[in-house]
């Protein structure tokens, strides 16, 4: 019989549909897995291979993790609010509601025809109401704890879209080519600061790859400093700066403050007015990366004034720069130039001292030493010296005699911002607060609120979104006094901050989770996804867990023990899969072509997961032959009845197929996906070669087959007489006795002839048989003092020497 791969993958997806299958079970006695993937937002054109990459690979953990014996929670949504859906909208008036449904179906079609075991019955969509109910309700848990809060504040504009972008967005947009500038607006932030430390803290409890971590606690950018008050002339208040080398204060030689700055224009003195005026409007056209990059030349203006160094006594120049950030520290910093780069590039450039405070390799007029593993110098006064000290010791030192002053506090400091969560958009959950026309405001009691229909989805030019024309749906009135809502919508980050939480009890109408539920299902055990979302949705997801976590809503302080990030899949020509580059490879295309088992084995054989690698269609054929192979495991080519005996395998064979159990179930656990498949792949070769067709071993490859390919795997299983599907299939054991290498004696031979022996399991490497044989005591005395020409290593047989004196 042949294997019709169209006709048996469509069968089989049909009968998991009707017999629901794959739906996780309420038995709460048995342990649970969790496994999800980043939910993807359904774009317009559709699912290409690489997406398919990190679903394949969390579909073989569902349905492995089942064959072990767990309860496997393992669903799919979709994320749907976003940009794309409302620019398609601006351009033909279509609504995004629209547009969504038909993208959600195609993306639903694809992931079924790929065999996916999800539990469809827990289906989501954030921009269901019903889903985003909970949003709306978490939102204003957020504002009755104060983490939600309006406010002016300096936003990247970017003008072409007319939308607000996160500091996070910023830089893809300029990418692709908009402009982005800066500009007050009235928005809604969260205090993700409150967080800060916690966020920080808890990600000791989480199994995540370490370059993950470090980029969350990058982008929180704790820093312990001192604030330092600097006494200005002439004016009756001080100018506080942060710095977090108060060990380098003897070399502050002049300050610098930000163009934001409350004190900028009032330190202009007269004769500086009209140049710090203009630096300052220039300023607020640039983007945080335009002001901060590295390579940039510095900009600044004098503003005439001077404030007092509290170590030297010295009045330094009060210079204003957009190098420095209104939005970190005080916006003011101490310039030591012979220490900072860039405050020696700025001195450099304006004519300003360079003093050497920490003892430097080099004479600091002709470069800059930031080393902090040098001593102190010329630091002392009256009161203090922190000469010959070492940077911690002379932190702590000048810290505590600031703080004796009254001229100094130590403090610590978080890169990370509020983050600006109003987006002036349709297409969104709207933000659920009512303004009244006394100034105050109430949440809205009656959730979810629900967007209105609008005949054009442009934003408006003023910054508010179009649900700003709609008057019906704008002004109401109840008892506390007539109101016009909040016009706002959530950036696209809000449905994915919480939503592996709906999965879990998605139909429940009158709370967020069932307690019992969220005890047994959380946490997300194993999480996979692309490396892209290191920062955002990952920081922002924990973010709101932990304020569920407070409010008692779950249980656990993280939300997902386990991340992996898949490597990407480029195209054929070695580039990042993108429409503009025309190489992308439509995930529907190779499916019909080759079928779903095909298309996950091969995804899954590319290489190991976590690496970056470059998609080949022709290597699909090779894993065809290899499925036929397990197809003619069970029937001979032309037979109209399977091979399979019922005879036990022989000794060799038993051997055989316990190793490859061991060697399967390691990797499948480690998700090393490509190596488990060429175990199968040899394993499948030797049955043939030694005609060994019996039961125990071809359902020992099936089985194990099975997460990998489930349809194939499934069709035989039912050939051998099962009536079970394979997923409820148990995973092979193997016997450590029998999976164990054989262990050979080889020998150690110099110059030729044989000068002793040693053990070495059975496919030990060559180098690694070298350096065992060196080790061999009797061989030892004949190395000594030789220079080794040559090494020869014949696996499982021997290792000689060629040495010369
Ligand atoms: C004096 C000094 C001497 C500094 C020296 C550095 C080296 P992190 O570690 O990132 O927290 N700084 C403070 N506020 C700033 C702002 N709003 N915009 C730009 N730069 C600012 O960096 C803290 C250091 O960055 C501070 O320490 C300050 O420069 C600068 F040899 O003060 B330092």
């Amino acid at each position: 019989m042949k294997y019709d791969f169209s006709a048996t993958e469509r069968k089989w997806q049909a009968r998991w549909a009707s017999e629901n299958t794959f739906a996780s079970g309420q038995d709460q006695e048995k342990p649970k897995y969790y496994v999800l993937d980043m939910f993807p937002y359904p774009s317009g054109s559709g699912l290409h291979v690489g997406h398919l990459e990190g679903y394949t690979a969390t579909d073989i953990v569902a349905r492995y993790k089942r064959c072990r014996g767990f309860n496997v929670l393992h669903p799919m949504g979709w994320d749907a609010f976003g940009l794309p859906a409302e620019q398609f909208a601006i351009k033909t008036g279509t609504h995004p509601r629209l547009t969504t449904e038909v993208n959600v179906s195609n993306f639903r079609e694809t992931l079924k025809s790929m065999g996916f075991s999800y539990d469809w019955s827990r289906e989501i969509n954030t921009t269901d109401p019903n889903y985003f109910k909970w949003t709306q309700w978490i939102f204003l848990k957020l504002y009755e704890k104060g983490l939600a809060y309006i406010s002016e504040v300096d936003v990247n504009w970017c003008e072409e879209l007319k939308v607000v972008l996160a500091n996070e967005e910023v830089d893809e947009k300029l990418a692709d080519g908009y402009t982005v500038v800066r500009r007050p607006l009235r928005q809604w932030v969260l205090r993700i600061t409150a967080y800060a430390e916690r966020l920080l803290e808890d990600l000791g409890e989480v199994d995540w790859p370490e370059n993950v971590k470090q980029m969350q606690r990058n982008w929180i950018g704790r820093s312990e400093g001192v604030e330092i008050d600097f006494e200005l002339r002439c004016h009756r208040t001080n100018l506080r700066v942060y710095t977090t080398r108060p060990d380098t204060l003897f070399g502050a030689t002049y300050l610098v403050i930000s163009p934001e700055h409350p004190m900028a224009e009032k330190l202009a003195i007269a004769q500086q007015l009209v140049e710090v005026k203009r630096y300052i409007e220039q300023a607020r056209l640039k983007t945080e990366l335009e002001r901060t990059g590295l390579q940039k030349e510095k900009t600044g203006v004098f503003t005439g004034s001077y404030a007092i160094n509290p170590a030297t006594g010295e009045a330094l120049p009060v210079w204003i720069s957009d190098f420095v950030l209104t939005s970190y520290g005080t916006g003011a910093i101490m310039s030591v130039p012979a220490h900072d780069s860039r405050d020696w590039e700025f001195a450099k450039k304006f004519g300003l001292p360079i003093r050497e405070v920490i003892k430097s390799p080099h004479d600091v007029e002709e470069a800059v030493f930031e080393g902090k593993d040098s001593l102190c110098v010329n630091s002392s006064n009256d009161e203090i010296s922190i000469d010959g000290l070492d940077f911690k010791t002379a932190f702590d030192r000048m810290a505590t005699w600031l703080e004796s002053k009254g001229k100094g506090k130590r403090k610590v400091n978080y890169k990370l911002r509020d983050w600006v969560f109003s987006r002036q958009r349709y297409w969104g959950e709207p933000i659920p607060i009512k303004h009244y026309d006394d100034g105050t405001m109430r949440p809205e009691t009656n959730l979810p609120l629900t967007l209105p229909e609008v005949e054009a989805y442009q934003p408006t030019s003023t910054g508010e979104s179009p649900l700003a024309n709609i008057e019906s749906w704008l002004y109401g009135e109840d008892e506390h006094g007539k109101f016009r809502r909040e016009t706002n919508t959530m950036p696209q980050w809000a449905g994915s901050c919480w939503y592996y939480l709906r999965f879990i009890d998605p139909q429940n109408s009158d709370e967020l989770i069932d307690p019992s539920r969220e005890k047994y299902w959380m946490n997300v055990d194993l999480y996979i996804g692309g490396a892209e979302h290191a920062v955002l949705h990952l920081l922002y997801s924990r973010f709101w867990h932990k304020v569920l976590y407070d409010l008692g809503v779950v249980s656990t302080k993280e939300p997902f023990q386990r991340l992996f990030n898949q490597g990407m899949i480029l195209g054929e020509d070695n580039e990042k899969m993108s429409k503009s580059r025309g190489n992308v490879i439509p995930a529907d295309h190779v499916l019909n072509s080759y079928g779903a088992d095909a298309v996950r084995l091969y995804e899954m054989f590319l290489g190991p997961l976590e690496q970056v690698k470059p998609w080949n269609t022709n290597g699909i054929e090779g894993i065809s032959r290899f499925l036929n192979k397990v197809w003619r495991l069970v029937w001979e080519e032309f037979a109209e009845t399977p091979r399979v005996t019922e005879t036990k395998p022989d000794d060799a064979i038993l051997k055989r197929t316990h190793k490859a159990i061991k060697k399967v179930t390691e990797d499948t656990e480690q998700l090393k996906f490509n190596t488990a498949i060429s175990e199968m792949m040899v394993l499948t070769n030797e049955l043939h070669k030694a005609g060994c067709y019996c039961r125990e071993a071809v359902e020992t490859v099936l089985v194990m087959l099975s997460p990998f390919a489930p349809h194939i795997t499934e069709e035989l299983w039912q050939t051998l007489g099962h009536a079970e599907s394979i997923s409820g299939a148990v995973w092979p054991v193997f016997d450590p006795a029998l999976a164990a290498d054989d262990v050979l004696t080889i020998a150690v031979q110099v110059n030729g002839k044989l000068r002793g022996t040693f053990q070495a399991p059975a496919g030990c490497a060559k180098e690694e048989m070298i350096a065992e044989a060196k080790k061999v005591e009797s061989v030892v005395k004949f190395l000594e003092g030789q220079t080794i020409v040559k090494e020869i290593a014949v696996p499982g047989k021997l290792v000689n020497f060629a040495v010369k004196p």
